[in-house]
């Protein structure tokens, strides 16, 4: 069996989340995690909180906190989100702990002793007022090609051209509004890409061979384009320090390393953390995931496309610099963009619906699967209240959990608390057998592949068979002249049931509980199912005690979509007009 090491992009740590960054990477992994633990494989899936950098330093002053009080409880917020949405970390870490500080630390020197940092005095612009070096894109002034006013010092959004800080006319600090900005030197550290670019292009050519194209194509432009050495440190209080051992004048000027070197790392940090959080004699080994790591570990990332340069070409010469056996992304799964309404989902503008107030209008298991079912695998997808409502009305209200209620109630009415024996099973039962088997090796092909898309779609129809299954027996009628026959088509389609809950579980796993708890089955896990145990659905055998559950899945009515439409904002022309 494989050892499977599963990474979402770190999600960072200004602010809650909207639905786009869910089912661009923490999601996705998720559902890829549950899956192959219910498949028997060691499962290690890893994330945390992305701390560092300006824009944590910014949200904190504007709560008001210090930076690493304010962290603190955005990490706990974050956390408590996403067990709200069932995510099933095997540890969910900070990229400011100390463990990530010692490896990232780590990682430096051994750059440097092999000769791929270097330190450069470059010219940066210094606030006055602010008491601190800006970084471009927190200068704005005026965009000397086309006049927009509020052009940012790396590029203006207007006319989309790259600039130069000094490009700027009337130039100010995006923080405090101050003019008193003046050029002055200092000292950084360079990462010299350059050096390691043809290096990171053999591992590509040698690894990247069966990533998707979305994650392959992006990191070949990257490479072609040429990759530039890179400022890796930045004047900053809160961030991993330079070591002190290594560049002591730079320590003592308190320089601290730049977000996105730090970030990926703490990949590793986070699996230290876990090592470090084990208890009573449990034994968490970290190194062997990561360091050493031999080929039964496979190593998987999930992000969003915009991320994708980072992963597979920053973060593999980074590791590749060191000299030492580091664990390297073996696939990457990119994502595409979520809209909303065809329009960005807008953290600054709260455009579109956030994590938390997901949570607060529909259970987790709504959008888990309707995300999912939608994933912008192949290109950008739009949500919409019009079609997550469809979704969740036909797929999971009708066909999986009016199935479920049909099934349980109408046998409980006329047999009793238990799953009735009836009839030996005959040629329907075969056939839907076969047909189960065949639906289910396309799931896991798809699931294997990491299709998510097509895997939801193999579910549904999964579920499918089971309504065809029973309007084709419509026991009811079948009670009225043969009560065996009518029995047998009951206990085939509580056997459906039990299987859905234990193949549905890696997208909907709260439903998933509830259907198999429903079923009082001993020493009942939810396994995955074998071929044979899929054609014989027999698992629950006559007699078995059941009850059951309360509806699954509500459904979305009129005048909910309105509701939901009018809070959230539905389509901006539609409300224009
Ligand atoms: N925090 C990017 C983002 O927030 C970044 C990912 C880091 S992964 C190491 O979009
Ligand atoms: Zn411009």
């Amino acid at each position: 069996m494989a050892r499977h090491l599963i990474t979402s992009a770190l999600p960072y740590i200004n602010g809650i989340k909207h639905l786009g960054n869910m089912v661009g990477s923490m999601l996705p992994a998720d559902v890829y995690a549950r899956y192959l633990r219910q498949r028997g494989h060691e499962v290690l899936y890893i994330c945390a909180t992305d701390e560092h950098g300006t824009p944590a330093e910014l949200a904190a002053k504007e709560a008001g906190l210090p930076v690493d009080t304010f962290c603190g409880q955005a990490h706990l917020a974050q956390k408590a989100i996403y067990d709200g949405f069932e995510l099933s970390f095997d540890h969910f870490g900070r990229s400011s702990s100390a463990q990530n500080r010692d490896i990232t630390q780590h990682f430096a020197r051994k750059l440097h002793e092999n000769g791929f940092i270097e330190e450069r005095a470059i010219r940066q612009v210094y606030s006055l007022a602010d008491e601190r070096f800006l970084p471009d894109r927190y200068i704005v002034g005026t965009c000397p090609h086309c006049g927009y006013d509020k052009a940012r010092g790396d590029q203006c959004e207007n006319c989309t051209r790259v600039l130069d800080p000094t490009d700027l006319i009337d130039a100010r600090s995006a923080i405090s509004g101050s003019s008193a900005l003046e050029v002055r030197e200092t000292k950084h550290l360079f990462l010299l890409q350059s050096k390691l670019a043809d290096e990171v292009e053999r591992w590509i050519d040698a690894n990247g061979a069966d990533w998707p194209t979305l994650a392959s194509s992006i990191a070949r432009k990257w490479l072609t384009e040429g990759l530039q050495d890179r400022a890796i440190t930045r004047d900053l209080e809160w961030g991993v320090p330079v070591p002190a051992d290594t560049w002591p004048e730079l320590a003592a000027d308190g320089k601290v390393f730049y977000v996105w070197f730090d970030a990926p790392i703490e990949y590793i940090g986070s699996t230290k953390e876990w090592a470090d959080a084990a208890e009573d004699g449990e034994v968490r080994d970290w190194k062997s995931w990561w360091y050493e790591a031999d080929d039964t570990v496979r190593y998987t990332e999930f992000m969003a496309k915009d991320n994708v340069p980072f992963h597979t070409v920053m973060f593999p010469a980074t590791q590749l610099g060191t000299r030492e056996p580091w664990k390297k992304v073996d696939y990457v799964k990119a994502f595409n963009w979520l809209n909303y309404y065809g329009g960005k989902f807008s953290t600054s503008q709260r455009r579109g619906v956030f994590t938390d107030a997901a949570l607060e209008t529909l259970p987790a298991d709504y959008w888990r699967y309707f995300l999912m079912a939608n994933a912008p695998e192949s290109d950008d997808t739009s949500f919409t209240w019009e079609l997550f409502a469809a979704g969740v009305n036909k797929d999971l209200a009708d066909t999986l959990g009016n199935f479920v209620n049909r099934v349980l109630s109408f046998s409980r009415k006329r047999f009793g608390d238990q799953v009735p024996a009836g009839a030996a099973a005959g040629a329907a039962e075969a056939k839907l057998g076969e047909q189960i088997a065949a639906l289910l090796a396309e799931y896991e092909g798809h699931m294997e592949t990491l299709q998510f898309r097509k895997a939801a779609q193999s579910l549904r129809a999964l579920w499918s068979a089971g309504n065809s299954y029973l309007e084709e027996k419509a026991p009811w009628m079948e009670i009225k002249t043969d009560q065996d026959g009518a029995a047998l088509t009951l206990r085939t389609a509580m056997n459906l049931i039990h299987l859905y809950a234990v193949v549905s579980e890696p997208f909907i796993p709260a439903s998933a509980a509830a259907m198999r708890a429903a079923f009082a089955l001993p020493g009942d896990d939810a396994r995955w199912v074998t071929a044979d145990e899929a054609r014989a659905l027999d698992a629950v055998p006559a007699g078995t005690p059941f009850t059951v559950p309360p509806v699954l899945f509500a459904k979305i009515s009129d005048e909910d979509l309105a509701a939901y439409i009018e809070r959230f904002g539905g389509d901006p022309d539609a409300t224009a007009a």
